[in-house]
């Protein structure tokens, strides 16, 4: 195997994917050796070569997938996948904008095996980003082949992320089989070496402040919305992430889902003007069965008006949305004024509430998508009235805000009217920290085993993402 490493690197000296002498690298370091793996293409012998070499570094055969890191993997890959009859996986460096948005392009399942190949490590952030879109899907990734650990800090960081790095060489490993065969000078391999030793690649940065990693305690501190505060507290102290939408239209059917519900969820989200018996006596009902079980009360009225007409539709004496609920959404299409007049009516009510804005939908061909979701995003995060973000996934990292995922369901499947579900697992990893179930539990033979499956699965993935 040695002497074939050897064979190996001087030929890929030969071909041009070495090189020394003054170079720079892609964040502007001067450097002596220059590594370039994608001639690599022009050359099947020893495309197919290397790829052979990489592949034994496994002795594990059980990986369910070869998913090679874009672009100059990716022909590693199909080799590698080809030669061994694994499937491939690909994952996308941008989301598609249309279709199904999906990441990864493939056939896989939960809990799949994937391992990675790439042709060089400095950082490992490639390796990084490529893993956690994987794993965001419910794949489990914690292998990477790699042909050149540069050895600059990127194997470190990889294992901090739970990556094993198998590589085929070092660059000191590298550099000495070039000097052996005649390659490089005695003087060369010194420089290389004390540049190798001096010059360590930008750690990849492990933040503190990671949404997604930190629990809902230590989010609620980072919060300026009140009821952003209470809800990661309640949702810790209850052990559930579970916001049940009771989309019933008779109010007798929604008291008696959030009884049977009440100690299990996080959040109770209504739409008032569905309920065709809807009377004042209904808000004093739910709001006894949500101070009895701990819950909060949402309205997704989705104000979408100018601010003064949204004010009225707020405060109007029919359904008294500011009288009772602790939540409301509101789609951010019309601009500052109508947080600017909700602000003002939030003012004049002595209880606490929050806005979730409705970034991201989740029925087919909805439009907030792109610039609309960012702009969303950037305009409104740093106000004190927005408890979170509804979105598809995990598009913000302030971790004070709190991601609402709708559109979920134990089956993935549709509705006839557009409506897309993802699984539990699935959205918690996309960063949903509080999730929409609806007709997954209404529609239910038996409610309150539902509610226990969907709380039990949610709160689970949600322990796990924090956890890894
Ligand atoms: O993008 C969205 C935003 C929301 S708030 N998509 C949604 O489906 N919702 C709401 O979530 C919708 O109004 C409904 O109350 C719930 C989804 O219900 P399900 O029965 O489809 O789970």
């Amino acid at each position: 195997m040695k002497i074939d490493l050897k064979e190996l690197a001087a030929e890929l000296y030969d071909v041009g994917a070495i090189k020394y002498g003054n170079f720079v690298t892609k964040i502007g370091l001067p450097t002596p050796i220059y590594i370039d793996l994608r001639v690599i293409i022009s050359y099947p012998d020893l495309l197919l070569r290397i790829s052979k070499f990489l592949w034994n570094l496994t002795d594990e055969q059980n990986f369910t997938h070869i998913c090679g890191v874009p672009y100059t993997a990716l022909p590693i890959a199909t080799v590698i996948s080809t030669e061994s009859s694994i499937p491939m996986l690909i994952r996308r460096k941008e989301a598609k904008s249309y279709g199904m948005k999906k990441m990864v392009e493939g056939v896989f399942k939960l809990g799949d095996r994937p391992v990675i190949v790439e042709d060089i490590i400095t950082s490992g952030s490639s390796i990084i980003e490529t893993v956690t879109d994987l794993r965001k899907e419910g794949l489990n990734v914690n292998t990477a082949l790699v042909i050149v650990d540069r050895e600059q800090g990127g194997k470190k960081n990889l294992e901090n992320a739970g990556i094993a790095v198998k590589n085929l060489f070092t660059i000191t490993e590298l550099i000495n089989y070039l000097h052996e065969a005649g390659k490089l000078t005695d003087e060369s391999v010194n420089v290389i070496k004390d540049y190798i030793k001096i010059v360590k690649a930008p750690l990849t940065k492990t933040d503190n402040n990671d949404r997604l990693k930190l629990d809902f305690i230590s989010r609620s501190k980072l919060s300026k919305n009140p009821m952003a505060i209470k809800l990661f507290k309640l949702m810790y102290e209850k052990q559930t992430t579970l916001c049940l939408a009771a989309d019933y239209r008779k109010s007798q059917e929604i008291l008696d889902l959030a009884d049977i519900a009440g100690s299990h969820i996080a959040v109770l989200k209504i739409h008032v003007d569905i309920i065709e018996d809807f009377e004042k006596s209904f808000v004093e009902q739910i709001k006894h069965i949500a101070t009895k079980h701990n819950f909060l009360i949402m309205e997704d009225r989705k104000f979408a008006d100018i601010g003064q007409i949204v004010s009225y539709q707020y405060k109007n004496d029919v359904y008294a949305i500011c009288e009772w609920a602790d939540l409301i959404t509101v789609h951010p299409i019309s601009g500052n004024g109508i947080f600017q007049s909700i602000k003002n009516d939030f003012d004049a009510i002595s209880h606490d509430r929050g806005i979730f804005v409705v970034a991201e939908m989740s029925s087919e061909g909805a439009l907030s998508m792109g610039n609309y979701v960012t702009s969303a995003i950037t305009n409104f995060k740093d106000t004190d009235l927005v408890t979170g973000f509804v979105c598809q996934k995990n598009n913000f990292t302030e971790p004070g805000l709190i991601q609402l995922t709708p559109g979920v369901k134990l089956t993935e499947s549709n509705d006839n009217f557009g409506q897309q579900y993802n699984l539990p697992q699935y959205v918690v990893n996309s960063g949903a920290d509080l999730v929409v179930v609806g007709r997954g539990i209404t529609q239910a033979k038996d409610k309150l085993a539902s509610v226990l499956q969907y709380k039990k699965i949610l709160w689970e993935t949600y322990e796990n993402r924090i956890k890894c």
